[in-house]
């Protein structure tokens, strides 16, 4: 029966993405100004790159661009990692890739849930950038225990959020009521709280270890720390955002700015301090920020390997951590060594640098079943039949991520952990393997051609 029909996953997800970023933008205003920013700045570059315009329209992403965001959280305990991951899959959002922060001196390893299939990503490709902190790391034992306690003692799903995902578990899905529901209870675990579940004193106390580990530890519940919208160029939004009463950081993260950007640019601005109420004192704290990104093709194994080559090469002759004082320099070596790596999609494709979909063209239909029609699929590209497009890089960079979390935290807060990544406790944890992003991109790729081949040659 109609009334009874299941909503789609992918629809689920679409909306909680509006209802979270509605959210956000009546706690936070200046996200909401970055978001202005970010659409007029879209719509201009859309206006003069009439070529950009057209790749985001055969590939479909100038659809998806306006509804584009991803958000953070950080959470405390292994069992709150296994039960979003049940949440997020109420959405079609699986756990894609492992990513280890502890060398750049911040105590958690993530991964993060996002949506797999192209189709799926076409009606909403949020993502959520997904922590877990790692109190082994905390070398304070009595600190150990107690953030161990108020974890232990903390409750971040609501029991109506709990029931409904057991319901969609069981039931294969839910209904159309039941969808809204769930968007409702679910956002309330990703909720600001201005009041502190500790005393001021042990505030500071978790603060002294590492600022992040009192962000999660001190509070109810896994608040989202920042939504970035998707830039079709960051460095327009950077160089516009003083003007609008926001201070970015001082280098953009990720690759340098190219012809055909590759993986993903991201910057960030550090927000306010916010009131709290501790449970026995008025304090502050400060976790929200501002982020926005700007997605380039993903990379091959060999093009990755080529790009953190070219990456810790800059790094190495920088020979200190990028910010204000060096960001001139450092924007200097990172374009002269990424000069190493081809900057036209003809080429990337030829050295099997990146990832690409194949769309069947107008030529292509109208030559279909001819006798001189080519037969291979390089045929086909070289006589125009078959299209090539990049394939959008969907996740995130270690290193990026660190200099974001970073930037965030406050330079004091740059602790050195022994690089120590453990995957397998992750999952453990998560209970179920994440995704490897690579394969992700191999099997659209693949499904591009299949379906260009099935039907030029059918
Ligand atoms: C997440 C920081 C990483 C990104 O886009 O790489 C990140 C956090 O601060 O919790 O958001
Ligand atoms: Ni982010």
């Amino acid at each position: 029966m109609h009334a009874t029909a299941h909503v789609s996953p992918d629809e689920i997800r679409k909306g909680f993405s509006k209802a979270m970023s509605d959210m956000y933008r009546d706690e936070v205003p200046l996200y909401g100004a970055l978001l202005e920013l970010v659409a007029e700045t879209n719509a201009r570059v859309l206006d003069s790159e009439p070529g950009l315009a057209q790749q985001l329209q055969r590939t479909g992403e100038i659809q998806r661009l306006d509804l584009e965001r991803h958000g953070a959280i950080r959470l405390g305990t292994a069992a709150e990692l296994a039960t979003i991951s049940r949440l997020f899959a109420v959405m079609g959002m699986q756990p894609v890739g492992y990513y280890d922060l502890s060398p750049a001196g911040v105590p958690v390893h993530s991964t993060a849930f996002r949506a797999v299939h192209e189709h799926a990503l076409q009606t909403s490709p949020f993502r959520v950038f997904t922590s877990l902190l790692r109190l082994e790391l905390i070398e304070n034992a009595d600190l150990r225990a107690f953030a161990d306690r108020a974890l232990a003692k903390r409750a971040i799903f609501t029991s109506g959020a709990l029931a409904l995902i057991e319901q969609a578990e069981t039931q294969g899905g839910l209904n159309a009521s039941d969808a809204e529901a769930f968007i409702r209870e679910a956002l309330e675990t990703f909720r600001w709280h201005h009041t502190a579940t500790v005393t001021g004193a042990q505030y500071q106390q978790l603060s002294d270890q590492h600022r992040l580990i009192a962000d999660v530890v001190a509070f109810k519940g896994p608040h989202i720390n920042h939504l970035t919208p998707r830039t079709l160029d960051i460095d327009q939004v950077q160089a516009a955002m003083p003007g609008k009463g926001i201070t970015p950081k001082a280098v953009i993260e990720g690759p340098p700015r190219r012809q055909c950007p590759i993986l993903l640019r991201q910057t960030s601005f550090k927000a306010l301090d916010e009131p709290i109420a501790f449970t026995d004192a008025h304090g502050s704290h400060s976790a929200r920020f501002g982020e926005i990104e700007q997605r380039g093709v993903a990379l091959t194994p060999k093009g990755r390997a080529l790009y953190d080559q070219l990456l810790n090469a800059a790094r190495d002759e920088l020979g200190a951590f990028p910010n204000e004082a060096h960001a001139e320099r450092y924007v200097q070596l990172m374009e002269q060594h990424f000069r190493a790596f081809p900057d036209n999609h003809t080429q990337m494709r030829e050295q099997g640098l990146a990832y690409f979909r194949y769309f069947v063209t107008e030529i292509g239909l109208a030559a279909r079943g001819q006798a001189e029609q080519p037969r291979t699929l390089e045929a086909l590209v070289s006589a125009g039949h078959v299209a090539v497009e990049p394939l959008v890089y969907e996740d995130f960079l270690p290193v990026s991520a660190a200099g974001i979390f970073q930037s965030n935290l406050g330079d004091a807060a740059q602790n050195h952990y022994a690089a120590n990544a453990n995957q397998a406790e992750f999952e453990q944890a998560l209970g179920r393997k994440t995704i490897d992003e690579l394969q992700l991109y191999g099997q659209t790729q693949q499904r591009s051609i299949d379906e260009c081949m099935g039907t030029l040659l059918a």
